[in-house]
């Protein structure tokens, strides 16, 4: 049985009015491409593959740590997460799964709640473990560290979490657990670098022991926040270290935010698919540090090159190609299911526009050495508008092709402000 938050007819009313037009332009954008020898349906099939998880804490209006606005409505548990979750996937119809944290989305009945997500059209991603803050009445405090601590007592405990964490996820029929630790320093020679990654190191192994055969451990690394100094696994370098001697199913995870400015992130992408740790990606966008603002809304263009390389990565060897694909962002200022449909609508874009690259013209003008022809192929793709593309996938879907008039139309978040209690004010960024 399912109950879907919105009512099908009003979308497909909304849509009514809007289909001819659509439908006019997908003509034209067809017409367009197939001039340059490209299928734009056998196109469309790869865009109907995709898709994306939503994280449960995403639709709570973030904040900074000066504060946070909260609106009218916004969801105070987690079987609200996963209404407003089902709303943008109803909507949007790219974001068929649902990434919950822990202790944040703890439930009495997990069974009840994976059932609870299939009766709204959504599914399970990664499990996401929260060694970063105490919780009330932890006998260890995570104040100076968690993974790495050299507290051998506040290290178990922070074991047990992630293994708690992995039963739960079994349950939901997740098949992966994310690990981020905000364990690191603030000051020169707080902690010795070698020490804190070698028990860090200690602390993954005894979780991923406790790991299915058939999941995903994903290491996500951050170089500074809430550390500001040093943190343990700071980049790239160190994730991969750690996935390499943690064993197969440990995998790297790439947040678009938690790098060094300007750091060429699409060539990590390929750096990591080449020795087979690309695990997954945590998509947002940033102007200065891990700001999580909406993906696609600074730099377009990065996007857009990942996503190159990962349809390079997943020519090149299509069997060892599974990344796990999830928004991670901070909503501050907008209503977060309308944030999440842009997100998602900019990320399925980014991939539209790199299936439409010429590989063969790419790579016989990087073979000619020929960098204008090879960027040529690439920005030939990138021009592309590929919203009537994205749209008419959307409504083949039973999506809104206007999802955000379709959103407001439905008032779903002044409903809401009716029935669900007003969350308090208070805590920041979390
Ligand atoms: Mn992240």
């Amino acid at each position: 049985m399912t109950a879907l938050p919105l009512s099908q007819d009003q979308i497909d009313h909304h849509n009514s009015a809007r289909r001819e037009g659509l439908e006019d332009d997908y003509a034209s954008l067809g017409r367009a491409l197939s001039r340059r020898g490209v299928d734009l349906d056998a196109i469309k099939r790869k865009v109907q593959e995709f898709s994306i998880a939503t994280p449960s804490w995403a639709t709570g209006r973030g904040g900074t740590r000066f504060a946070k606005f909260a609106i009218p409505g916004e969801p105070t548990n987690i079987h609200e997460k996963l209404a407003d979750c089902a709303v943008v996937q109803q909507l949007g119809r790219s974001t068929p799964r649902v990434s919950l944290h822990f202790p944040w989305d703890q439930a009495d009945d997990y069974a009840g709640l994976r059932e609870e997500g299939a009766a709204l059209g959504l599914g399970f991603d990664a499990v996401n473990s929260n060694t970063f803050q105490d919780q009330p009445g932890q006998e260890h405090s995570y104040r100076s560290g968690s993974l790495s601590a050299t507290d051998s007592g506040v290290q178990e405990q922070a074991v047990a979490h992630n293994i708690d964490c992995i039963e739960i996820g079994k349950t939901l029929g997740s098949k992966a657990l994310t690990v981020w630790v905000g364990d690191g320093s603030n000051f020169p020679g707080q902690q010795d670098f070698t020490r804190s990654l070698d028990r860090y190191l200690d602390s993954t192994g005894s979780i991923y022991a406790a790991l299915p055969d058939s999941w995903r451990m994903l290491l996500e690394h951050k170089m500074f926040e809430p550390a500001f100094y040093s943190t343990v696994i700071s980049d790239w370098g160190s994730s991969l270290m750690a996935a390499q001697e943690l064993g197969p199913k440990a995998q790297c995870l790439v947040d678009l935010g938690h790098h060094a400015p300007n750091v060429n992130i699409e060539q990590i992408v390929a750096r990591l698919h080449r020795v087979g740790k690309l695990g997954g990606f945590h998509f947002n966008d940033s102007k200065y540090g891990d700001d999580d603002l909406d993906s696609g809304s600074i730099n377009p263009h990065q996007l857009f090159l990942i996503f190159n390389e990962l349809a390079e990565a997943q020519e090149r060897s299509p069997e060892a190609f599974d990344p796990a694909y999830m928004i991670d962002q901070s909503h501050n200022v907008t209503d977060p299911i309308e944030s999440l449909l842009s997100s998602a609508e900019a990320i399925v874009s980014a991939f539209a526009k790199a299936a439409l690259i010429d590989r063969d013209a790419l790579h016989a003008a990087q073979e000619d050495n020929d960098p204008m022809l090879a960027f040529q192929a690439l920005r030939a793709a990138y021009r592309v508008d590929v919203s009537p593309l994205v749209a008419m996938v959307r409504l083949e879907a039973g999506g809104a092709i206007d999802w955000l008039s379709a959103y407001r139309q439905s008032a779903w978040r002044e409903r809401k402000a009716q029935e669900r209690k007003p969350v308090a004010l208070g805590a920041g960024i979390v």
